[in-house]
């Protein structure tokens, strides 16, 4: 039998509910706060129960390991006090969060957890989590039912409210939280949602580490190297990067004394973040998993995908950016091309090619709007589009079928299968590309000429002469 890793002492008081414990919090939310001293933190998984799994026997520690080239460096992080898994224990989940003790909720859930229309920002209500919510308050599913129901229990004792903490890739992820929770609220009774508007907070986040999922080698390494068994252990490239607008309601851990950027607005950041590294993250997972390559650093090894990168940050995303405060766009980029050069780090281009649908519009759709307001077409972009398009259709350039992960993959692999002008068909999807693109013509037209020669060329040609094509 392995050894297992266990907590030695007392876990931290509880103050902090995290809502959804995947690899991303624990290799980054919860390192800051084991660093900032003496918050503890209740993990919540809203669906499945193995983070618990993992880290219950384990007292819910486990082992963060920062890989690079130069070799991996492991640390146990204990900021974790308990793990509850809400289909199991709803009411436990609402009890915790109703305990004035907790003064912050945060939340990493993924883009689709937040139940919007990713092209609007609306809560849909047509989300089969949220009516199920609507309708049992006292044992909700979704994370802005929990949130909702446990400030309505706040609310009736009197008691204060708690700070909502979006730590997604999302644009003004705190505006679009608060909307969400605002426009939920409304439906139980107006003046929750007016106690909530005055009450809490819903501070904006800009997040980054590259985290690549766990896999079975790396937790078959750690034990090899440091004699233990952890399946909870998590790994990541060394940089670190949280901005946060210090509006909490009722306090905070000393994240600033731990290298948190404190601001009055992140917005800036967020763009910056999201456009730069998603934006070219999402193009090189789709065009690189269809030319046949496993993670980003193979990709950003081919020479005409570095090139493809660089053409997109210096031609069609910078051209269209605010620089925040204190940043260089273009050591920016510099930076984030060696950081995906880190052949330590096997992000699969599979892993971030899932959820395109939730994640297109605030990586590259927003970036391409603003070009063509300048009246530029951004053909990496539209490539982009077209890589993501070629993707979804579920097989790749072998005939092999692709494992698309996506709340829509049903209706992608419909429109695929059956449209005869796939290109429009998909453009036509209000979500995602609502509805003043499709209507502009030069980039529907850039992005099917994009999609035929994916199809005909196959990506690495496509993506060789692209964007310099010779004519
Ligand atoms: C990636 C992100 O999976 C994805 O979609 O683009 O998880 C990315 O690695 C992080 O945002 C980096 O901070």
């Amino acid at each position: 039998m392995p050894v297992r890793l266990t907590r030695s002492g007392a876990p931290p008081d509880i103050a902090i509910v995290h809502l959804g414990p995947g690899a991303f919090f624990r290799a980054f939310n919860a390192i800051y706060t084991e660093d900032a001293g003496d918050w503890g933190i209740l993990a919540v998984s809203l669906r499945s129960p193995t983070v618990r799994d993992q880290l219950a026997p384990q007292g819910g520690v486990y082992t963060s390991l920062t890989l690079s080239e130069a070799g991996n460096e492991s640390r146990i992080i204990g900021s974790i006090a308990d793990v509850i898994v809400a289909p199991e224990a709803p009411e436990k989940v609402l009890a915790a969060m109703a305990n004035p003790a907790v003064k912050v909720v945060s939340l990493t859930v993924t883009e689709k957890g937040y139940c919007h229309e990713p092209s609007t920002g609306s809560l849909n209500f047509d989300h089969g989590d949220i009516q199920h919510d609507l309708r049992n308050l006292n044992a909700p599913k979704s994370a802005v039912g929990f949130i909702v129901a446990a400030l309505e229990q706040r609310r009736r004792a009197g008691a204060k409210a708690f700070t909502v903490l979006s730590c997604d890739n999302l644009p003004s992820n705190g505006d679009l939280v608060r909307g969400i929770v605002l426009q939920f609220a409304a439906k139980v009774c107006s003046d929750l949602s007016d106690w909530i508007a005055k009450n809490t907070s819903f501070p904006a986040t800009m997040v980054d580490r590259i985290t690549p999922a766990t896999t079975e080698a790396d937790v078959a390494a750690l034990e090899k190297a440091e004699g233990y068994y952890d399946p909870g252990c998590v790994v990541h490239e060394s940089f670190r990067q949280w901005v946060i607008e210090d509006d909490f309601v009722d306090g905070r851990p000393a994240w600033d004394k731990v290298g948190a950027q404190m601001v009055a607005s992140v917005e800036k950041h967020e763009l910056m973040k999201l456009r730069c590294l998603n934006g070219t993250h999402s193009t090189l997972a789709y065009l690189g998993y269809l030319a046949g390559y496993d993670t980003i650093a193979e990709c950003v090894r081919d020479p005409a995908f570095a090139a493809l990168c660089e053409k997109l940050w210096r031609e069609e995303i910078t051209p269209v950016l605010a620089e925040p405060e204190g940043e260089d766009l273009e050591r920016y980029c510099e930076k984030l091309m060696a950081r995906y050069r880190d052949a330590a780090i096997r992000h699969r281009t599979w892993q971030i090619a899932m959820d395109g649908s939730q994640k297109l519009p605030q990586r590259i759709l927003g970036t391409i709007r603003d070009n063509l307001e300048r009246g530029v077409v951004p053909r990496g972009l539209c490539l982009a589009v077209a890589g993501w398009m070629r993707y979804v259709g579920g097989v790749d350039e072998n005939g092999t079928p692709i494992d698309v992960r996506d709340p829509l993959s049903a209706q992608l692999q419909q429109i695929s299968r059956e449209a005869q002008d796939k290109v429009n068909a998909l453009l036509a999807l209000e979500e995602v590309f609502g509805l003043s693109l499709p209507k502009n013509e030069r980039f529907c037209a850039t992005v099917s000429e994009a999609y035929d020669q994916l199809v005909s060329s196959g990506a690495r040609a496509t993506v060789k002469g692209w964007l310099s094509p010779v004519r």
